[in-house]
């Protein structure tokens, strides 16, 4: 028996916090499971570290789906975005270690390859209309195919997604939420604006995507959608709330803007009506928040029934760990749509040693077995936790908080 003979957790800060567990067998093959949740990393650290590691010594390393099972319904307490990443990180690192030990790469076990690589989108961003499309240009040279806009507002001091300075942008900013005043008026004025501009400068053959952080109502992002129709975007993302399914069946009967949601999302039900009822085109719902591979895969297939594609979250608050694991199934899910590819810094990348990369637009996970990372614990020792929280946003004419 492939035996677990050890799982440890690593918590290390190069810029951000990253959580890793790691997994070791009695045959010397391990492998590694990205933890990561933006803001509450310790509380998953901690679910790994006092309630998961003592029940997987012991246990059968190839018996990926039997472990999955026993944490989530053995728990008794399903769901929720910690046990789902903690169970996400078990779920990776032993996928790692099959594939290690099968001598492929991941997307071999998970069907084959598809598709020959992977679409992969950018963020352009900017404080003005004129500065997101200088860095879409510039993204574009760069050869990618899809690119999210994102651009300050007229009137508003400050917009999440926005760097504030020349610095790479890290939306956990501050040890304490920084709280910035939001104007859904002027947004909806400024939106279809930066679009305008971005089809001219940007050509009829990009693609090109936005995200909306969930600061509409139902009827607000019907109206965004709307106007947003004559730009042909990709997809509008979040542009909702997603506690509540039903929301999009208003937006749906106003517009035929493309919808994406479900980064928050970490179990297949969040999404069930959304999908079901052909609500969304593509969900983002990713590898560490979502219960892992094996989670993600019952999700794509029966999503895949109701022409939902995927369109997984990739920001650099998820580990290079997730972002090689989703390139890896994207290779090989039959409805796969696009990637989010937000590249990590080359410190973080001094950590994570990574196998995947990136060509004229579209990424591959490389052929290295496993998923392709490895992670430099002596090297990440030297990275302390350090507390990081996203901002909120008040209503600028007072009361209710608002995302981001
Ligand atoms: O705000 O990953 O589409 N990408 C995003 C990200 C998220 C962060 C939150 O942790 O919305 O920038
Ligand atoms: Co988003």
């Amino acid at each position: 028996m492939l035996k677990i003979e050890s799982a440890r957790v690593i918590v290390s800060s190069p810029g951000r916090n990253f959580v890793t567990l790691k997994i070791e067998t009695n045959e010397g093959v391990y492998g590694i499971g990205d933890a990561t949740l933006n803001g509450r990393e310790l509380a998953v650290a901690s679910y790994l570290q006092d309630h998961i590691v003592p029940c997987l010594i012991g246990r059968d390393a190839h018996r990926i789906e039997d472990i999955w099972q026993f944490f989530y319904r053995g728990a008794y307490w399903r769901r929720g975005p910690v046990t789902m990443s903690a169970i996400a990180a078990v779920d990776m690192a032993l996928w790692d270690i099959k594939a290690k030990v099968a001598g492929l790469p991941l997307y071999q076990l998970l069907g084959g390859a598809a598709r020959d690589n992977v679409l992969v989108y950018c963020h352009a961003n900017g404080k003005t209309v004129e500065e997101t499309i200088e860095d879409a240009l510039k993204h574009k040279e760069m050869g990618y195919k899809a690119i999210r806009l994102q651009a300050g507002v007229p009137g508003l001091k400050s917009t999440y997604g926005v760097p504030k300075g020349k610095e790479a942008y890290e939306p956990a900013d501050a040890d304490i939420p920084t709280e910035n005043l939001w104007s859904t008026e002027k947004y909806m004025r400024s939106c279809p604006k930066l679009f305008e501009a971005g089809r001219q400068a940007l050509g009829d053959d990009i693609h090109l995507l936005h995200d909306v952080h969930h600061r509409l109502t139902p009827i607000e992002a019907a109206r965004l959608g709307k106007d947003l129709e004559p730009y042909r975007l990709f997809w509008l993302e979040d542009s909702v709330d997603d506690d509540n399914q039903e929301n999009f069946r208003i937006i749906r009967r106003h517009t035929t803007t493309p919808l994406a949601i479900g980064e928050i999302f970490n179990s297949v039900w969040d999404m069930k009506t959304l999908i079901q009822e052909q609500l969304i085109d593509y969900i983002r719902s990713t590898i560490v928040h979502t219960g892992g591979i094996t989670h993600l895969r019952q999700i794509a297939h029966f999503a895949d029934l109701f022409n939902v594609k995927t369109g997984f979250h990739g920001a650099t608050d998820l580990s290079p760990i997730t972002m090689a694991c989703a390139l890896h199934f994207d290779m090989a899910i039959h409805n796969f749509g696009i990637q989010e590819h937000m590249p990590h810094s080359e410190l973080m990348e001094s950590i994570f040693k990574i196998g995947y990369t990136f060509e004229d637009g579209f990424m591959h996970p490389g052929e290295a077995p496993g998923h392709g990372v490895d992670i430099d614990e002596k090297e990440a020792a030297k990275y302390p936790y350090k507390r990081a929280y996203l901002p909120v946003n008040r209503l600028e004419q007072g009361g209710a908080m608002t995302n981001w």
